[in-house]
């Protein structure tokens, strides 16, 4: 090979090096359709109920592995994408214990989200964006003497996270109130009324949400929703009971189209005022409202 070919190819590689690299940041924004997604699990019931039911965008039709705790099933959606949460749509057989991992290679995996005490029915999932090729779900332990069965997993991309802003009461961690994790938590300042605001980015059929309760609780959470970020509506009201700290509240109403969420916190629990939420998650319309 000649000095001169060999000084091309150099410059090529570095060309690909450079262009790679910007081809996968453009293309991470959007999670590739089901139908390219392969699915394999630990297990299956039957042949009734294979791993790829969980992706084949059918309510009608799931997955179940055998009757066991500790089971999995593994994602690859063919290319390094963008992840920002996931949709877990349990049948009956649910996990009440289970973890989502993720991995760039599928060799080496980081956990994303944790579930100690699922209820079943829809996990809406939010985590601190990451970009990965690999979705794994691992089962600790199973709710009911069934498998563990889902009808679907959706994984959410950039177009599906939610911005929160706060617009009373300010303090630290934003990111921390829906990045599905309890331990990060955002602490407003001193203040004896706090104003959240949630943007969905699109509409949404959302019946309520899920507060996991930092120790600075609020006494009284009011909730109103609005599909232009104009018109609002007040949708529900609660007061927690005394001994809230570290405990979840959820916060019903009807369920409707919704794309903004307002959600103002009074009564602090603390004579200096303040709040301290770890966690802020969706509730779908099949959800029941009991803790
Ligand atoms: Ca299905």
């Amino acid at each position: 090979m000649t000095v001169q070919k060999r000084s091309v190819l150099t410059f090529l590689s570095v060309l690909v090096l450079l262009v790679l690299p910007v081809q996968a940041a453009l293309s991470a924004s959007d999670i590739p359709a089901k139908d390219t997604w392969r699915v394999t699990a630990s297990s299956i019931q039957s042949d009734e109920f294979k791993p790829g039911y969980l992706a084949d965008g059918n309510m009608e039709t799931r997955w179940s592995s055998r009757p066991k705790d500790k089971e999995w099933a593994r994602v690859d959606l063919g290319k390094v994408v963008e992840i920002t949460g996931f949709t877990l749509h349990w049948e009956n057989g649910y996990a009440s214990q289970y973890s989502l991992l993720v991995s760039i290679d599928g060799r080496e995996w980081s956990t994303v989200y944790e579930n100690e005490d699922s209820d079943g029915q829809m996990d809406d999932i939010y985590i601190r964006p990451i970009s990965a090729q690999y979705v794994l779900l691992e089962t600790r332990k199973r709710a009911t003497g069934w498998g563990n069965s889902l009808w679907e997993l959706d994984v959410k991309g950039t177009s599906d996270r939610v911005d929160i802003s706060v617009v009373d009461g300010d303090g630290d961690h934003v990111s921390a109130l829906m990045d599905g994790r309890k331990d990060t938590v955002w602490k407003s300042k001193a203040v004896d009324r706090a104003e959240l605001l949630l943007d969905l980015r699109r509409s949404r059929n959302i019946t309520g949400l899920r507060i996991d309760w930092d120790e600075q609780y609020a006494g009284s959470v009011d909730m109103a929703i609005s599909l232009d970020g104009k018109a609002w509506k007040e949708v529900s009201s609660i007061s927690l009971p005394d001994g809230s700290q570290g405990q979840s509240s959820f916060v019903p109403h009807d369920a409707s189209e919704v794309r903004y969420i307002r959600l103002v916190l009074t009564d602090p629990i603390k004579a200096q005022g303040g709040f301290g939420i770890g966690d802020i998650s969706l509730r779908g319309p099949t959800e029941a409202f009991t803790p």
